[in-house]
């Protein structure tokens, strides 16, 4: 009898043991971004363009006064700012539809200072149409950027000027099909009557919710898309997709909180670091030879993709109405320069050894992070907040660059971690760092090594790990 009990407990042992185990996914943790903020941080790298009024004024903040017949280019063709665009492997234009000088460069209803009133194309020219079109055409998404603060309407100071602007927001986000992200302007000053206006933020954000739910809303801080607190094109080292979305408002005084996000925040808003490839938003003759050289560009991009945010890099449209030669030709070695750097995966396909991972499931193991899917990923057991990975090269490769992405569907979790190499029979420390987030690459003196460890030092809950890449990227000398 006993005998028997003891046969089948042990086949049944035996059976379970050979079953494949399932886990259930850890449940999110804090706050987790919307689908659309998902497709947003896929982008990671997108154009800016300021071109408006100033392009031809040769300001950077207009007046209002200006005569809508200055607006005059002579060969716009928004169909090369695309090419150039798509060339430098951007994946989106975000424009300035209206800058603080109330300029429209759509022929809106609700203002008479637009392109209806210019002389270019006798009045019938609308560049956000054209700029839609070319999109489409080279596979871009598009962006607006409408600036609340109006040096020209007649209504700005008063209840009256918030319902012309949310017509004219309807109007932008209503007549050239899907718009990715619309950016507001956090500046505030006084209109042509030297009144200011209180701004009806919420019936701004309805608009774009109503009439565009999946694009994104930028502002200092959010909903969607929070500004990085500087105009430099980088993040810190340790970065938060979080924020206290209640607390921070557009014209925020702490804005350098905005830099490193709130650990604990309340609401998933990652930062969009915007930068201009000049020393102007817009295009000034006089620039034209203070193009960001491919080094600074290079340190803006580890600094905004590589520290969990994304890179919005302006470029200022000269009077022409076209992208400068200097500034595409920057923007064509930025891209060459980053194709050949990560070009090859020296990780790929690699094995993994995790010390732990969740439930023992090969669903949650180390190889997730090494198979070129964004939706698999190494995690641990709930009470389990530490945790290695050694990925095993397989042969000796020099390495200078890895770079790592939590599962951050999940929400963001690690707080710290180190990479180690393996060199002379032991492990040495090449790294110590904070925050991953969507990515974060880490770079180091070029070493040689067959593998290296990822620790998972402190983490606010079980962690995960999507991927992991190791690349040797060639070393720029400073200019
Ligand atoms: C600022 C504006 O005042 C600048 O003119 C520019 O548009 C920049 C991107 O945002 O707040």
């Amino acid at each position: 009898m006993i005998k028997n009990i003891l046969y089948i407990l042990l086949v049944g042992y035996l059976l379970s043991a050979c079953e494949p185990k399932i886990s259930t996914p850890p449940a999110p943790f804090g706050a987790i971004p919307s689908a659309r903020q998902l497709a947003w941080h896929a982008l990671e790298y997108y154009a800016f363009v300021h071109f408006n009024m100033n392009t031809f004024t040769n300001e950077e903040w207009g007046h209002g006064t200006e005569k809508p017949s200055t607006f005059n280019p002579t060969l716009l063709d928004c169909e090369q700012w695309a090419r150039v665009c798509k060339q430098a492997g951007m994946k989106g234009i975000i424009l300035t539809v209206k800058h603080h000088d109330g300029f429209c460069l759509f022929p809106s209803q609700y203002t008479e200072h637009s392109v209806k009133n210019s002389t270019w194309r006798e009045g019938k020219g609308d560049v956000v149409r054209d700029l839609s079109q070319a999109c489409q055409k080279h596979g871009l998404k598009m962006g607006v950027y409408l600036s609340p603060w109006d040096r020209n309407h007649p209504t700005y100071g008063t209840p009256e000027y918030n319902e012309i602007f949310k017509n004219t927001l309807k109007e932008v986000l209503t007549s050239y099909g899907d718009i990715f992200e619309v950016w507001f302007d956090g500046a505030n000053g006084e209109g042509p009557n030297g009144k200011k206006q209180e701004y009806d933020w919420k019936g701004f954000v309805e608009v774009v919710r109503t009439h565009q739910p999946n694009a994104c809303i930028f502002s200092d801080g959010g909903p969607d898309i929070r500004w990085v607190g500087n105009e430099n094109g980088f993040a810190n080292p340790t970065n938060w997709g979080t924020l206290n979305g209640d607390k921070v408002f557009p014209g925020y005084p702490q804005y350098k909180e905005l830099t490193s996000g709130h650990e604990d925040g309340t609401h998933w808003i990652p930062a969009e670091c915007d930068v201009s490839i000049r020393p102007g938003w817009y295009y000034h003759a006089t620039q034209d030879d203070s193009v960001k050289s491919l080094t600074k560009l290079v340190k803006i991009y580890l600094n905004s993709v590589g520290r969990n945010a994304n890179l919005l890099l302006n470029l200022p449209v000269d009077r022409r109405g076209l992208v400068h030669e200097n500034d595409s030709i920057a923007l064509i070695k930025l891209r060459q320069y980053l194709d050949e750097s990560f070009q090859t995966n020296l990780a790929q396909n690699s094995p993994v050894e995790a010390s732990s991972y969740r439930g023992e499931s090969e669903q949650f193991a180390g190889k997730n992070l090494t198979d070129s899917k964004k939706d698999t990923y190494w995690a641990t057991d709930d009470e389990q907040t530490t945790g290695s990975l050694i990925v095993d090269l397989q042969k000796e490769a020099s390495i200078n660059t890895i770079v790592l992405q939590e599962y951050i569907a999940l929400g963001q979790r690690i707080q710290s971690f180190s990479i180690q190499i393996w060199q002379n029979g032991q492990w040495t420390e090449v790294a110590k760092e904070t925050t991953i987030g969507n990515k974060r690459i880490v770079q180091f003196t070029t070493v040689l090594t067959s593998k290296f460890k990822i620790n998972i030092l402190t983490s606010k809950a079980c962690p995960t790990l999507s991927n992991v890449e190791a690349y040797n990227v060639k070393e720029l000398t400073t200019p």
